[in-house]
């Protein structure tokens, strides 16, 4: 079973958009394991991105991530990484397939409603960056055996 690390940014909080994604999971049949809102401190956003630290978008991108609050998660099912990323849509909002998370309610890539880990090693980081052990919580859903 994987486990995902996924963040309403700040103008999907804005929009009201964090019912309409954390729905969207929830019925495709992924469990929420962790979540919070949470105004995300520069160090952490300076880590997060570490990767991107020298495209000439890094300084707008930790701008933009700590400018309001975001909706920090984690997911558990099948293929949780991969799929997100599916649901989630291209980057850039313009090429984002209708029916996808940006392709539905984004429009430009600075500003693009939400963040997924892309591998199983971000994931991994990702979600040690943002949630410690005790905040992760492992259940069962009771309803039957079809749903995780
Ligand atoms: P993704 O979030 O789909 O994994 P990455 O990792 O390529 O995309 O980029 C990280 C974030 O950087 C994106 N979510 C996007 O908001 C932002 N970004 C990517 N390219 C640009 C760009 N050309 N200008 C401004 N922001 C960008």
């Amino acid at each position: 079973m994987e486990r995902t690390f996924l963040m309403v940014k700040p103008d999907g909080v804005q929009r009201n958009l964090i019912g309409e994604i954390v729905s969207r999971f929830e019925k495709k049949g992924f469990q929420l394991v962790g979540a919070k809102l949470m105004h995300i401190p520069t160090e952490l956003a300076e880590q997060h991105y570490g990767e991107h630290k020298e495209r000439p978008f890094f300084g707008e991108l930790v701008d933009f991530i700590t400018s309001g609050p975001v909706f920090a998660m984690v997911w558990e099912g099948e293929n949780v990484i991969a799929t997100a990323r599916q649901m989630m849509g291209s980057t850039n909002p313009k090429d984002a397939a209708p029916g996808t998370i940006r392709g539905d309610f984004g429009l430009t890539v600075g500003k693009n409603v939400i963040h997924g880990s892309d591998s199983p090693a971000s994931a991994a980081r990702e979600i040690g960056l943002f949630f410690k052990e005790a905040e992760l919580v492992e259940y069962k859903k009771l309803v039957n055996e079809w749903v995780y």
